[in-house]
């Protein structure tokens, strides 16, 4: 067993996602795009193998394993449909900042039933007003005795409306990432409603909406951490989400390179398959080799973010600006390779292709991790 191994335990994990996705997503993910149906019940089923609390801690009731094997389970279950993967992925993210960054009260009251998904999580930070500089967000939280008044709204949330906790940055104090918290916020207080479906270029098996506050009053007991600390454990979440949609542009470019190559082989022009033109086999052996490449820098930046090293943001960011960037290059050269059909929806190139887009633009933009890594290098 060298480094560059998956472990025995690791391959299992791979496999029973692989087996999952075969049986559960794979043959329904083209319905569910086309008639942008949520797979609530497929997404249940894959918390019962513990996918919705991969790296929240035993103690707390989840699976308690690392972002390497986050990432094989995010990558296998994209080979199939990669908007219910990164769903997922949100998920577990929300999930790991109330295990890693709450108090007793706070873990006790949601883990029990996010674990195992009885309800699913939302992340807010976006605001129309603030995208990638998400420090400037203006949602308001004011004090009043137990509690916080919320007012403000979230864009582009994803689950906003069908799910049941929103893990929210709001302002507390000042201008900056200092005057940020978290708070947990659920389904059903007074004054939470959420906007119109977005229509959507792809990824339409998870719906994306608003979520608007008008004087909510949210328990100051909701709280994750400290005043003040929300916009660390926002990044600190992102950290591992980036690594996940990294994995999910991964899988998805993965499935498209294996679609390619069959189909290639089975495709007859000028009297011999197209896979017998050189140039199918350079492309074929670029999309390959580049689709590896990415797959070995992000299972490295995994193991960092796991093992907390003092390079793991910038190891994340560099993984998910690349395996997206290059997952999205490898699917459009596998909607070449299938010519016209490509852009068909009989096929599944062109769902994927559109699924893979906004890899490049949420959880940080691939400007903002070529400026997060900027930074890093400059500051050493
Ligand atoms: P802007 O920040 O306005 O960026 C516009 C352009 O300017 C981009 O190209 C950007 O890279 C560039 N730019 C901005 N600043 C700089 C700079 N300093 N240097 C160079 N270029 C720069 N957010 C959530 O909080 N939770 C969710 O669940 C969620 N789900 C989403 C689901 C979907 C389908 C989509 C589309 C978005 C989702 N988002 C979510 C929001 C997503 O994170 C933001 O769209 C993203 O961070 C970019 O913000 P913006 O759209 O406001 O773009
Ligand atoms: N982990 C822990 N702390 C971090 C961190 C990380 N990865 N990154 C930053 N911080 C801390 C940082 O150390 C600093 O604290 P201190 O002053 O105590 O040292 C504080 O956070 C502020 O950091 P910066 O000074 O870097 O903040 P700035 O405002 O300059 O830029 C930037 C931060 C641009 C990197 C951040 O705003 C960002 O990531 N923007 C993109 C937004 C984004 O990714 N949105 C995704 C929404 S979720 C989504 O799309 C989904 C689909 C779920």
């Amino acid at each position: 067993m060298t480094q560059f191994d998956l472990t025995d335990d690791q391959r299992a994990i791979q496999d029973m996602a692989r087996r999952f996705t075969a049986d559960a997503i794979t043959p329904h993910a083209a319905e569910w795009d086309e008639k942008h149906l949520f797979p609530r019940d497929t997404i249940r089923a894959a918390a019962e193998l513990g996918f919705a609390s991969i790296y929240v801690s035993e103690a707390s009731g989840g699976i308690g394993l690392g972002r390497l094997e986050a990432a094989l389970i995010m990558e296998a279950m994209a080979y199939g449909c990669p908007a219910t993967s990164s769903f997922i992925s949100i998920h577990n993210m929300a999930a790991w900042m109330i295990d890693c960054f709450g108090g007793a009260e706070v873990k006790a009251k949601f883990l029990p039933d996010l674990v195992g998904m009885v309800k699913m999580a939302s992340y807010c930070l976006t605001e129309p007003g603030s995208g990638s500089d998400a420090a400037a967000l203006k949602t308001s939280a004011k004090r009043d005795g137990d509690h916080y008044v919320v007012n403000g709204t979230k864009q582009f949330i994803s689950g906003a409306g069908v799910n049941d906790i929103y893990v929210t940055m709001v302002r507390t104090g000042g201008d900056g990432p200092k005057g940020i918290s978290c708070l947990v916020i659920e389904k059903g207080m007074e004054g939470l409603s959420f906007g119109a479906p977005e229509r959507k270029l792809g990824w339409n098996a998870s719906p994306t909406a608003q979520v608007i506050f008008d004087n909510v009053r949210v328990p100051v007991e909701n709280r994750v951490g400290a005043e003040g600390d929300g916009f660390r454990f926002a990044m600190a979440g992102l950290d591992g989400g980036r690594l996940n949609i990294g994995a999910c542009s991964l899988g998805g470019a993965q499935r498209c390179l294996d679609e390619a190559i069959a189909y290639t082989k089975e495709r007859q022009q000028f009297g011999q398959p197209v896979a017998d033109f050189q140039n199918t086999q350079f492309m074929l052996a670029d999309m390959a080799t580049e689709l590896e490449a990415a797959r070995a820098l992000l299972y490295l930046a995994a193991a960092k973010v796991s093992a907390n090293a003092p390079d793991k943001s910038r190891f994340s960011a560099m993984a998910k600006r690349l395996a997206t960037d290059t997952g999205s290059s490898v699917v459009d050269r596998a909607l070449q390779l299938h010519g016209g059909y490509g852009y068909l929806r009989d096929y599944p190139i062109e769902r994927f292709w559109r699924d893979l887009r906004v890899h490049s633009i949420l959880e940080g933009t691939n400007q903002v991790m070529r400026m997060i890594v900027g930074r890093d290098l400059l500051r050493q």
